[in-house]
């Protein structure tokens, strides 16, 4: 977009000098957004078999050669990154952790997720609540064509939606694929029962962030005396073993690229797979917000 003249008429407000500790504080940010970039892109690579490179993740960031390099001595100094002469990249406990944190919140497992449908022509895709629907809308993850979406608002809210989506399994007899919070899931256990009568793909992805993370985003949130144990209510479960019991495939991915492959796998069997995947309500809520700011400051570049 070509660059506008300012308005002789509107005059901008001047801009406040950066002071050295604001100047620090960005730089620090930006750097351990990039630890987590290089980290989660040497983790995708590790996990599909390719090795990480150098040139490699220069090529993926669209960065000369001589910046990463830079950037993974830097990284390999500060205990994430395996760097040894003439070898693959590799990662350190702390550098796979870190991946993993990113890799997997809710919103990317979501978008993951979605882009996975690809793999067959026509389905639905099922929004759950709490903040599945809400990432969905407000990261615009769209279904792939050929694929309708269907949500359920229940009585009040989280209720039934396995046996809404397993409904739609056996309506449409095509692949159904859920994405679901760990409350609702909780709520509706019992239908996992119904689920496992289905034939075709059902895929529940249930993300468990163990508790509903939506009410952070409430005003409740300040309220420390009451909100863990009457609002977020973790429970602490995990869901595989109990879809195990109802006799139901599971997996438990724990990045994106083991979350693609375990998509392909359940879509291409029959019957329900559960997917559950663990995350943190505090690295989704830092994705969004991180997706926000790029969104806004791509918004202030285009239209300002
Ligand atoms: C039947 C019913 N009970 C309680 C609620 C209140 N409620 C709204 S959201 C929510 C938590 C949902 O948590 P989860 O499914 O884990 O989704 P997350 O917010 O973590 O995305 C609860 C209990 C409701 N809407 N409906
Ligand atoms: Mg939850």
């Amino acid at each position: 977009m070509a660059a506008r003249k300012s308005s002789p008429k509107t005059k901008s407000a001047p801009r406040r000098p950066v002071t050295a500790e604001q100047h620090r504080v960005r730089r620090q940010q930006h750097e351990s957004e990039a630890a987590q970039d290089y980290c989660e892109a040497i983790a995708e690579m590790l996990e599909t078999g390719v090795e990480a490179r150098v040139g490699r993740i220069a090529e993926r960031f669209g960065l000369s050669h001589v910046t990463v390099s830079r950037v993974v001595r830097r990284l390999a100094s500060e205990g994430f990154v395996v760097a040894q002469p003439h070898q693959p990249l590799g990662l350190t406990a702390r550098g796979k952790a870190l991946a993993a944190e990113r890799s997997l919140c809710e919103p990317t497992a979501i978008a993951t997720a979605t882009a996975a449908c690809a793999a067959e022509p026509h389905g639905t895709l099922f929004h759950g609540s709490s903040m599945p629907i809400r990432d969905a809308d407000f990261l615009a993850i769209a279904p792939p064509a050929g694929w309708e979406t269907a949500s359920n608002r229940g009585a009040s809210g989280i209720d039934g939606l396995i046996a809404s989506a397993t409904g739609h399994a056996v309506a449409s007899a095509e692949p159904v694929v859920a994405i679901l919070g760990d409350v609702s899931t909780l709520h509706d256990l019992n239908s996992l029962q119904l689920a496992a009568q289905v034939e075709t793909p059902l895929v529940l992805v249930v993300l468990n962030n163990d508790g509903g993370g939506i009410f952070r985003y409430l005003p409740i949130a300040r309220h420390e005396d009451v909100f863990e144990a009457c609002f977020t209510t973790p429970h602490g479960l995990s869901f595989a073993p109990i879809a195990k019991s109802f006799g139901l495939a599971t997996e438990s991915p724990r990045t994106r690229a083991a979350l693609a492959k375990a998509m392909s796998r359940a879509l291409r069997r029959g019957g329900t797979t559960v997917i559950e995947i663990a995350c943190t309500r505090e690295s989704s809520e830092e994705c969004r917000a991180r997706v926000a700011k790029a969104a806004t400051a791509a918004l202030a570049r285009d239209f300002r």
